[in-house]
């Protein structure tokens, strides 16, 4: 019989790593205490007597926690000690091979790249896939680039399909560590049947960290966390209550003043700040890498604006992110005029792939840039064409595409979650009229959506378009109202006057899918 083995967290040893004064077989014991449920023992350069004695000591320690051993790629390691199973590479002894050798009571995992690897190895009856590389790495030279989670969910989804009604399972592998655990595990999930990864494996998450027991233990927290999810669309909600939450989310912020940290452009950086206060909110400006440490914390939703990008600015935002990805706080990207510039398309492109990012917010131009359609241009950062064919589709193809709620502004907002796609109809067209409108919907949106991020964002994407959007039409109605520079003082005004009640009666949604 096949030993059951759980791939939560899965970890992989390089005994290159372990600290002066500690040894590998103590930091798997470390690790396997915080919560690492299976262990493959990884010795690129030990001789064969060296590995044999290493992989006995380590075995002593798998055996008493009862966690299975794997051995990469020496079959004949495997042999020797009795281990659970072996992990095998491309270029390492073919699985049928090592299955004829191991027998069918012996775990095979096999580290596959591709599609076509993944179906080779699942047709060939591998227990597991390990898909890499994930991110890029320093513990080992990959052969071809880091293909980040959507890539990695390409090879899943090609796995899950080929392997018929029981699918495989699967790890991803390379990089992932506790910031980004989280966002690996949502962002691989299946478009089709929203099946996750069945967990991660890690070297120097664990092997080179302070305490391996506790980043062990703080990976199976993410994990968790990631499991439990409803970052992504998994289950439609029930929409007919949709009212009542978007009024729910209003009154939250009014109540409980999230602190929203905004690393945004200076163009409209008093606007923002001002928009958070009146909407109930409590903003915070702080730009530098060195201090979203120790704000994070304190941080209720962190926006994401890459209005004025530039070097130092984007080191403080992929330090924001990172924290917020870690404490699994909302974040709001807006990636003001994508696709104008090859720098701003570069950035916005590594964030999406390291980062997990909540909403996303855009105009037409830069939807169009993000979902890699020709309909729409961005010229400077306004969106220029004829429009989308199906804007509603648009928004949501991205949605799948990177995991997260994607709002669309213009005329219409449309708003989708990957499942549930809705249109805002609410808004003036004095707001066009005006610098820092687009850059306030982000600032609303971050309001409000922190208090209902872990159930519906959609929800709180929702409430802050609908905010905006009627302070608007309070402001275009004012009689001291004269034009844009006028609007831009009653738009605030308007936004701190707001009450649930009016929010609730001239809301005009429509769900659309
Ligand atoms: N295999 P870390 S990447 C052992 O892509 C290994 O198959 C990879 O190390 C693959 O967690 C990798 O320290 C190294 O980044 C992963
Ligand atoms: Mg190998």
């Amino acid at each position: 019989m096949k030993l059951d083995f759980d791939l939560t967290l899965y970890l992989v040893t390089d005994s290159g790593m372990v600290p002066a004064g500690s040894t590998l077989s103590q930091i798997v014991d470390e690790a396997i205490q915080g919560g690492v449920t299976i262990v493959q023992l990884r010795e690129k350069h030990a001789d064969t007597s060296d590995f044999l004695a290493q992989a006995k000591l380590v075995q002593q320690v798998t055996k008493r926690h009862k966690v299975p051993l794997l051995i990469n790629d020496r079959i004949d390691i495997a042999l020797a000690i009795d281990a659970d199973g072996v992990h095998i590479g491309q270029d390492d002894m073919p699985l049928h091979e090592a299955r004829r050798l191991l027998g069918d009571d012996k775990i095979i995992g096999v580290s596959v790249q591709t599609r076509e690897h993944a179906e080779q190895a699942v047709l060939g009856g591998a227990d597991y896939l390990g898909i890499g590389a994930c991110f890029d790495t320093q513990t080992k030279e990959l052969k071809q680039g880091s293909q980040g989670p959507a890539g990695i969910r390409d090879v899943w989804e090609h796995a899950v399909e080929v392997s018929g009604p029981r699918p495989v399972r699967a790890v991803t592998i390379g990089g992932v560590n506790s910031y980004n655990a989280v966002h690996v595990l949502i962002c691989t999930r299946t478009t089709r049947g929203n099946l996750p990864l069945d967990g991660l494996a890690v070297v120097s998450a664990i092997v080179a960290a302070e305490s391996p027991r506790n980043a062990a233990a703080i990976l199976r927290r993410q994990i968790a966390f990631a499991f439990e999810s409803a970052w992504i669309a998994r289950t439609p909600a029930a929409r007919d209550s949709i009212r009542s939450a978007i009024g729910d989310a209003f009154e939250a912020a009014r109540q409980n003043t999230p602190l929203v940290q905004h690393i945004t452009n200076p163009v409209v950086i008093n606007d923002c700040a001002n928009a958070c206060l009146a909407l109930g909110g409590s903003p915070m400006m702080a730009t530098d890498a060195s201090e979203q440490a120790d704000l994070a914390p304190v941080v209720s939703s962190l926006v994401i604006n890459i209005g004025t990008l530039n070097a130092w600015q984007v080191d403080g935002m992929r330090a924001a992110m990172k924290q917020a990805n870690l404490r699994n706080t909302p974040v709001i990207l807006d990636p003001v005029a994508a696709g104008a510039t090859k720098y701003r398309s570069q950035i916005v492109s590594e964030f999406l792939k390291e980062f997990g990012v909540h909403v996303i917010k855009g105009n037409a131009g830069e939807i169009a840039a993000l979902v890699g359609s020709d309909e729409m241009h961005v010229r400077g950062v306004d969106a220029v064409g004829c429009g989308f064919k199906d804007p509603a589709g648009i928004v949501r193809a991205l949605s799948l595409k990177e995991r997260c709620v994607v709002v669309m502004t213009g005329p219409v907002d449309y708003i989708s979650d990957g499942s549930s796609t809705f249109a805002v109809k609410n808004g003036h067209k004095l707001q066009g009229t005006i610098t820092g409108s687009g850059c306030m919907t982000g600032t609303a949106v971050g309001t409000y959506v922190y208090a209902v991020a872990h159930t519906d964002p959609l929800v709180g994407a929702i409430t802050g378009m609908v905010a905006i959007n009627l302070a608007g039409e309070h402001a275009a109605q004012r009689p001291d109202v004269k034009g844009p520079g006028t609007f831009r003082a009653a738009f605030i005004d308007e936004m701190y006057n707001l009450t649930k009640e009016q929010l609730l009666a001239e809301m005009r949604i429509e769900q659309l899918h």
